[in-house]
């Protein structure tokens, strides 16, 4: 449980829960800061400030106003303890990469794959769209703190925002308030400067609305001088800037100059019969389970096994003294996605997301709790949309229309996971033994294969791909190139980053084992080969037993695979030779994929590390 702050204003004075302070009086006197904010203030002219302390008190009488304005709505709290919904206007509803810009000094150090900008012409931009657009609003100053206060991997920020949505969700993703604004004064520690406006300006007389944002879109990175403007809109990822803009985006620019990784991974903890912990990341593409893998629940025929939860979308890994790589979840939340989420294959999910949760764009309940595409087998006899109008099951039938937005969100505190690792704010982070890389490919790539070392690793995660379903834009059932995960969300060169990896071998002593996972492997009649969700313990089992040196493995021409006797089948009857098809590697089917390999590489070629081409040459030697 996260300790309640104590409300202790910097300089020792202390006031009591209840009574109530002047927000506008700075809570910090680090000088930059001070001077920041108020050319800040005199470039959007806010009605007035917030210096955000993060108390409970402070929460709650935000809430309160975004009660009355229409903002959120308050759900059912005997059934929905703190929770409230918020219903984004529908032209916000996501991230939005082809708005966001990496503007480095020079075009070439963003790398093909990030739209790029002269920050000099950018900045002209942003001076722009930011004069004034606060006017009629309050500017809240919201300091945070991207892993766990205590940790030296902890990275500071402080974020003004206009948007009282944001600092409330801020308060659940990360750690925010008067302890930060302490941790600002006590060193001359650095501090990101995040600019957020959701573009609306109040003219006086007129009335807000409940969602407001600008048709006009920018999140932009200055990566050198590590800045972020955000303007337009109010959403996850565009607003919540400690979160994709901060932890990937910047993070990955100051991991490549202070020799760690930001990265786009979940990290969970293997507790086996004898008490060991094994730990490991994981990177996946969106819409293959990340969550639901990192609150795993392990099947029957696992007693004594558990999975212990640090975190399910971001880490951050450093070598520590001894040279072996630890990672810490830089987030205190999550921010997942909720169509997908079941309440029958991941209860820990749905636990976790009971109470003190701000939901985003799913659907309303006539009893006043929330609903979303595959949360129950059956759909509620009537609700109202993520849109505000009614909605049927036999309307949807018709007209298609989806009761929650494919893209809707739950935001809610880790620390009510009932998975969540005793360590997992541990400031020194988890030791990783294993980096797991997968996708979503029904054909060619096998169940599990783990690489032959650290550099065939990389490769593997660097030509990772996912087939685009449904829920994403573009046509279904293409691959898609989304190397380590970290497409959208690497702040410079892709080949400078794979060679950061490649890179990273030598500051460790013990390089963590690198596998790949595929879950969604297809026999030729379209069904799936391999039943998921807790049956994939028996894959983390093996994994778990390679690291340790306790699993046999057989060499094939992509890496070590288990044989059917290397992995643990009590409580599941999968034939051997459903197996045998789950883990054929067709060589036929490698060479059209090594080929799909060089169409990636091909863009990145002038910055590629040699690694990457050797290995290529090597992986298809072996072909
Ligand atoms: O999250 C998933 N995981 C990881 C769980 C720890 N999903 C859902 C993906 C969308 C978010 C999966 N879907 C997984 C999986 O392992 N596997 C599948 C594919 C699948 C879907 C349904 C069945 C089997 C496999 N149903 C039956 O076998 C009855
Ligand atoms: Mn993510």
């Amino acid at each position: 449980m996260r300790a309640e702050r104590h409300s202790v204003a910097p300089g020792g004075q202390t006031w009591s829960e209840h009574a109530s302070r002047d927000p506008s009086i700075p809570l910090s006197r680090n000088t930059h800061l001070l001077r920041w904010v108020e050319k800040m203030a005199r470039l959007t002219r806010p009605e007035r400030l917030h210096w955000v302390d993060g108390s409970r008190e402070e929460y709650e009488t935000l809430v309160a106003g975004m009660l009355q304005s229409g903002s959120l709505i308050e759900l059912n709290q005997e059934r929905w303890p703190g929770c409230y919904l918020a219903r984004s206007h529908p032209s916000d509803v996501a991230r939005v990469e082809d708005r966001t810009f990496i503007c480095s000094y020079s075009r070439d150090a963003a790398g093909p794959t990030n739209n790029w900008c002269d920050p000099y012409e950018m900045r002209r931009t942003l001076k722009r769209l930011f004069d004034g657009s606060m006017r009629g609003r309050t500017m809240y100053v919201l300091p945070f703190c991207m892993g766990p206060l205590d940790s030296p991997m902890a990275r500071l920020g402080v974020e003004l925002t206009d948007s009282p949505y944001v600092v409330a969700s801020m308060r659940t993703m990360a750690r925010i308030g008067l302890p930060v604004f302490t941790e600002i004064d006590k060193e001359q520690k650095r501090v990101v400067p995040c600019m957020h406006s959701v573009g609306v300006p109040l003219v006086p007389g007129e009335p807000d609305v409940a969602w407001p944002c600008n048709p006009e879109k920018y999140i932009v990175h200055f990566p050198e001088t590590r800045e972020i403007w955000s303007f337009g809109s109010g959403y996850g990822g565009n607003a919540l800037l400690g979160k994709k803009c901060f932890a990937l985006r910047i993070a990955s620019n100051l991991a490549r100059d202070e020799g760690w990784m930001a990265e786009h991974m979940l990290i969970l903890g293997v507790e086996d019969p004898r008490g060991e912990k094994t730990y490991v990341a994981a990177a996946f593409p969106s819409g293959c389970g990340k969550t639901n893998f990192a609150m795993m629940i392990p099947p029957e025929g696992f007693e004594g096994w558990k999975v212990w939860t640090v975190g399910d979308d971001i880490a951050w890994l450093q070598p520590d003294a001894e040279r072996r790589l630890r990672a810490v979840n830089p987030e205190c939340g999550f921010f997942g996605v909720a169509p997908g989420t079941p309440w029958k294959t991941n209860p820990n999910a749905m636990k976790t997301l009971s109470r003190n949760t701000i939901f985003t764009n799913v659907a309303l309940t006539p009893d006043g709790g929330v609903w979303w595409e595959g949360m129950t087998d059956e759909p509620p006899a009537e609700c109202v949309d993520w849109r505000g109008m009614p909605w049927t099951p036999g309307l949807s039938q018709v007209t298609g229309v989806k009761a929650a937005h494919p893209n809707s969100r739950f935001t809610a505190p880790a620390a009510q996971c009932p998975t969540i690792d005793p360590a997992w704010e541990d400031p020194a982070g988890v030791p990783i033994s294993a980096i797991i890389f997968g996708g979503r490919r029904s054909s060619t790539i096998p169940l599990v294969y783990q690489a032959f070392n650290w550099s065939a690793g990389v490769y593997i995660g660097a030509t990772m791909g996912s087939e685009t379903t449904a829920a994403a834009a573009g046509a279904t059932g293409e691959v898609r190139r989304d190397p380590m995960a970290m497409l959208p969300f690497c702040g410079y060169h892709m080949g400078d980053y794979f060679r950061h990896w490649i890179r990273m071998q030598r500051a460790l002593a013990e390089t963590p084992r690198i596998f790949h996972v595929n879950w969604f492997r297809k026999d030729e009649a379209g069904a799936f080969l391999w039943p998921g969700f807790r049956e994939n313990m028996r894959v983390l089992k093996w994994i778990v037993d390679r690291v340790r040196g306790r699993a046999q493995g057989r060499e094939t021409p992509i890496g070590w695979v288990p044989r059917y006797e290397d992995i643990e089948w009590r409580g599941l009857a999968l034939p051997r030779e459903q197996f045998d098809a789950l883990q054929f590697v067709d060589r036929e089917a490698w060479r059209t994929e090594v080929l799909a390999h060089e169409k990636l590489f091909i863009g990145l070629h002038d910055r590629l590390p040699p690694e990457t081409i050797y290995e290529r040459e090597l992986l298809i030697c072996r072909l």
